[in-house]
């Protein structure tokens, strides 16, 4: 593997999530794979797994590894070619990036969606910029418009639980305050679209997402009957995408969250949320703290599925 930015970085979905669950038996095995590499992990947003999971899986590999934190302690950077920097950017992307790449073997990029430009963020034209310019593999640790890590730790948490070799899986959409990427649900479709599940996206009428990500996957505008016979049930918000509305909150319906009523509807299904979570937004309290809320173990697999990618990208050094 070289980079992992996509499901299409993949070859295939059903046997990384084969190889991910075979190495969680013995994750110390490749100790010595990584020895002598190192990963730099650069953040332009805020995390707590991301950060942890990765460098955690990277030490399980024997690596290297160090975190930038571009909005502390460096430079301020300009990120728009043919700007005049006369004021208060010190330093530009296009420099930053190949030093970056000097001083490691793999680097994992974090950049939000901005919402300033549609089409910036959908070109992902921070990250393509570290694949372009960085001369090192480049893993997406949620980009403008996809987190494959999450979805992996996801499909890993779903292949452990399922009771079935074809559950229903529901991705609804769940009220939040604030304006959040489409980056985990794009993730989501495009995996899922890869697997046999039965698929189903609700959401408001406004929320659709791309197309380019949805294909042909079944949306019921009706939250309640999406929710009938669910086994998983796979809750995030996000903000609206059609041209109009790009990046806004149009909806804060809390008739959306998911709640003891709502999940009476499934097939008592496993409640999954990639976290952070807001309770009593996406989510009420007795759901995420029932028997049938599995937030923490799908965290968990996120060093698990960290773990796999940087092994591949290692081998193919
Ligand atoms: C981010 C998002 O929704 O994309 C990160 C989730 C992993 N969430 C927030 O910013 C709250
Ligand atoms: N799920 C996830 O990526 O969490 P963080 O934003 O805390 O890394």
């Amino acid at each position: 593997m070289r980079n992992f930015l996509s499901v299409n970085d993949v070859e295939s979905v059903d046997s990384i999530v084969k190889e991910a669950l075979e190495l969680k038996k013995d994750r110390y095995r490749f100790s010595e794979l990584g020895r002598n590499k190192t990963l730099l992990m650069i953040f332009f947003n805020s995390s707590l797994r991301t950060r942890l999971s990765t460098q955690k899986a990277a030490m399980n590999l024997g690596m290297n590894v160090i975190v930038l934190d571009v909005n502390a302690g460096m430079w301020k950077l300009e990120t728009e070619r043919g700007v005049i920097m006369d004021g208060d950017k010190t330093e530009h992307l296009l420099e930053a990036i190949p030093v970056m790449g000097c001083y490691c073997d793999v680097i994992g990029v974090r950049s939000f969606a901005r919402f300033e430009s549609k089409e910036d963020d959908y070109n992902e034209k921070i990250l393509n910029q570290f694949v372009k310019y960085s001369g090192k593999p480049v893993i997406s640790m949620e980009a403008a418009t996809r987190h494959p890590l999450q979805t992996l730790a996801d499909l890993i948490t779903i292949e452990e639980y399922k009771d079935k070799p074809r559950p229903k899986v529901v991705m609804s959409w769940a009220p939040h305050p604030k304006a959040l990427p489409q980056a985990v649900p794009n993730s989501f479709v495009e995996w899922m679209n890869r697997t046999d599940y039965e698929f189903v996206i609700t959401h408001p009428h406004g929320y659709e997402l791309s197309e380019e990500f949805v294909g042909n996957v079944r949306i019921e505008y009706d939250q309640d009957k999406a929710l009938e016979g669910a086994d998983f049930v796979y809750a995030k918000n996000w903000a609206a995408y059609a041209d109009e509305n790009y990046g806004k909150v149009i909806s804060k319906d809390t008739s959306w969250t998911i709640s003891t009523e709502k999940m009476a509807l499934t097939n008592n299904a496993y409640f999954m949320h990639c976290l952070p979570v807001r309770r009593n937004m996406i989510v009420t309290d007795d759901v995420i703290e029932s028997e049938r809320s599995i937030v923490i173990p799908e965290a968990a697999n996120r060093e698990i599925s960290a773990q796999i990618v940087l092994k591949k990208i290692i081998e193919n050094l």
